[in-house]
């Protein structure tokens, strides 16, 4: 019988006939290669070594100053039908798209080693998990796919196993913005990446894999692959409950992910568990929950801001064996972004420090590293059955309007307030920062296939026999007059969980307001919490004028999708439209009390 790796291997033969690189190099993942290449890498300068008594095996990485964030006009869902990929993707006809972006693979790996990366995307063992080849020239792609996936042999092992994986290839180009593309053929299970050298647009097995293909392949098998966190929160009587939340790029999933609990609540004894930052592949179990792993091994974390006051456990985690990208340095060489202490010498560039260059760390600046290195990491992120989810919770940043957290009634109220999240614009994505738009379940860069449909089929997870999360919204970002954030956020947003959880126990208090269920002021613990009563009741207010405005226009975003849009979400937001407009809000006040 033939091997089941006799279609990776014409397929590694295939590209290495159109790219001719002058060597092929198969990973297996092992210490000495890691080793040799990191040596390689160090010559050519591709890598910088950081201060080896602070930051033992750490390394910087600038990126060329053209790419240092994902490109979403340039990220292209190639399907044969058009309205499969949606108005929310890119598009280009799978045959047109292949001959366009083989032209620029043609020899472009002369004078180069090409790299075969086999991964697998969660637990090695786990059913879940799925595998996937990524075929690059950038050295700088295996190290990161080293520390973000489970690479090498036994991934390779798992893929003769099964015969089945998504196939990769990358090259970095001339790195010429005009000469880039991210590619994806769902249909094909596979990916074409050229031109770039930078995070989501690079590292195959992430976003174009893990979100693109794999929501894809969810929509038809029945599970969901999510741009969420995973998080355990243990009560003071040892009992974890495991959270996932959708929030868009750069808008604090690692952050949530791993945070310390506020001073009152450590002492109580509440703990917090990370098993996911980014990426949650969610299946509905035999007892009708849905089980949810981390399909990565790695964070590709977001350097600015992370602190000892903002977020402790990954500033440990980063101590070693780190390769950080785009990020300053301080004179003895140690990383340095805004947020930390210490003085700057030269910035993200490798220029000297001067602040009429911008900000010296990019803003989009990045630490790659192994998730096990982190305190809080949870040993149920190996668990091959993933752990189960009470709570869903979406959130994004906005100013205005939006509450600090509130509940949805059902299933479908949930999946449109999912579909309804707006949050403004980040840098890690090129383009400008701070723009309000609709990002659907904080999907809109990474749904793989047309929006209308994924939402209708978030709808068709609700069947007899499932025992569905609760479904969320949080706002950490609401601003006050004098445009500082009014929520302190971080480590007392644990204060948000807490009332999250206990919602899903029945035990939490509520009002309840046409958007929903919404804390009182005296249901949220707020004990050792310095904010003042005005703030608080802004964060909690239910503004029915802004809402009915909000909602007629969530009204209109439903409509973009056309008939692709679910009757019963349209039929939802009608509900919400007119309990708005039926709103009384001192009645309602007056009866919370
Ligand atoms: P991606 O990796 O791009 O998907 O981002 P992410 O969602 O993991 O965001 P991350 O946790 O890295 O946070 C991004 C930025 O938001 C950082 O600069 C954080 O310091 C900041 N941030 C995170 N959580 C909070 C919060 O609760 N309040 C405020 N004000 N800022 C926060
Ligand atoms: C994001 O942009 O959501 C990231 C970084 O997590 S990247 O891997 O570049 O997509
Ligand atoms: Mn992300």
């Amino acid at each position: 019988m033939a091997s089941q790796l006799d279609a990776l291997n014409r397929w590694v033969d295939e590209v290495a006939r159109l790219t001719q690189p002058d060597a092929i190099h198969w990973c297996d993942g092992s210490d000495e290669e890691s080793r040799a290449l990191t040596a390689q890498m160090l010559g050519d300068g591709t890598l910088v070594a950081l201060n080896p008594q602070t930051h033992p095996n750490c390394y910087l990485h600038r990126s060329n100053p053209s790419d240092v964030a994902r490109v979403e006009q340039l990220t292209l869902v190639c399907t044969r039908n058009k309205d499969d990929a949606g108005p929310n993707n890119h598009w280009m006809e799978p045959a047109e798209a292949h001959k366009k972006i083989d032209a620029l693979f043609a020899g472009c790996m002369k004078g180069r080693t090409l790299y075969v990366i086999p991964y697998c995307m969660g637990p090695i063992d786990s059913p879940i998990s799925r595998c996937g080849v990524e075929i690059t020239d950038s050295p700088y792609v295996v190290a990161n796919m080293r520390l973000l996936t489970r690479m090498g042999a036994p991934a390779l092992a798992r893929i003769e196993r099964e015969g089945k994986f998504v196939k990769g290839l990358h090259s970095v180009g001339e790195l010429d913005p005009e000469r880039r593309f991210i590619m994806h053929f769902p249909e094909e299970l596979s990916i074409k990446s050229y031109g770039s050298d930078y995070g989501g647009n690079a590292l195959l097995g992430k976003k174009c894999h893990a979100l693109r293909i794999a929501s894809w392949q969810a929509k038809s098998e029945g599970w969901l692959a999510e741009h969420m966190l995973i998080v355990g929160i243990e009560n003071p009587a040892g009992e974890t409950t495991y959270v996932a939340a959708a929030f868009p790029s750069a808008c604090g999933k690692t952050n949530l992910s791993m945070l310390i609990p506020p001073e009152g609540y450590r002492k109580a004894g509440w703990k917090v568990w990370t098993v996911g930052d980014d990426i949650c592949w969610m299946t509905p179990g035999a007892d009708g929950r849905l089980w949810a792993i981390n399909p990565e091994a790695g964070y590709f974390g977001v350097a600015p801001g992370t602190s000892k006051t903002t977020n402790p456990n990954a500033l440990a985690t980063i101590q070693h064996d780190t390769i950080f990208t785009n990020v300053a340095v301080t004179a003895d060489n140690q990383p340095w972004w805004e947020g930390l202490p210490g003085t700057p010498a030269t910035d993200w560039q490798g220029r000297p420090y001067d602040r009429a260059n911008g900000p010296v760390a990019h803003p989009n600046s990045r630490f790659t590293v192994s998730a096990k290195q982190c305190p809080s990491w949870s040993p149920q992120a190996e668990d091959a059955q993933g752990v189960p989810i009470s709570a869903i919770v979406f959130g994004g940043r906005r100013p205005s309007l939006v509450p600090l957290v509130f509940q949805a009634r059902d299933w479908t109220h949930g999946v449109l307030v999912g579909t309804a999240m707006v949050s403004e614009t980040t840098a890690a994505a090129t383009g400008a920062v701070g723009v309000l738009r609709r990002d659907s379940m904080a999907m809109k860069p990474f749904c793989g296939y047309n929006y209308g449909d994924y939402f209708a089929h978030w709808l068709s997870l609700d069947k007899p026999g499932a025992t569905l999360p609760k479904i969320f919204h949080v706002n950490w970002f609401r601003k006050g007059a004098d445009g500082k954030f009014l929520w302190p956020g971080f480590g007392d947003n644990l204060r948000v969980l807490e009332w999250i959880i206990g919602r899903c126990e029945g035990t939490a208090h509520a009002e309840e307001t046409p958007i929903g269920f919404v804390p009182g002021k005296r249901d949220l613990h707020l004990e050792g919490l310095d904010i003042d009563d005005h703030s608080l009741d802004t964060l909690l207010d239910v503004d029915t004028e802004g809402w009915i405005d909000e909602v007629a226009d969530i009204g209109r975003y439903l409509d973009s999708f056309g008939n692709h849009t679910p009757a019963a979400l349209k039929a939802e937001q009608q509900r919400v439209a007119e309990a708005l407009e039926r709103d009384d809000k001192p009645a309602r006040k007056a009866a919370a009390g």
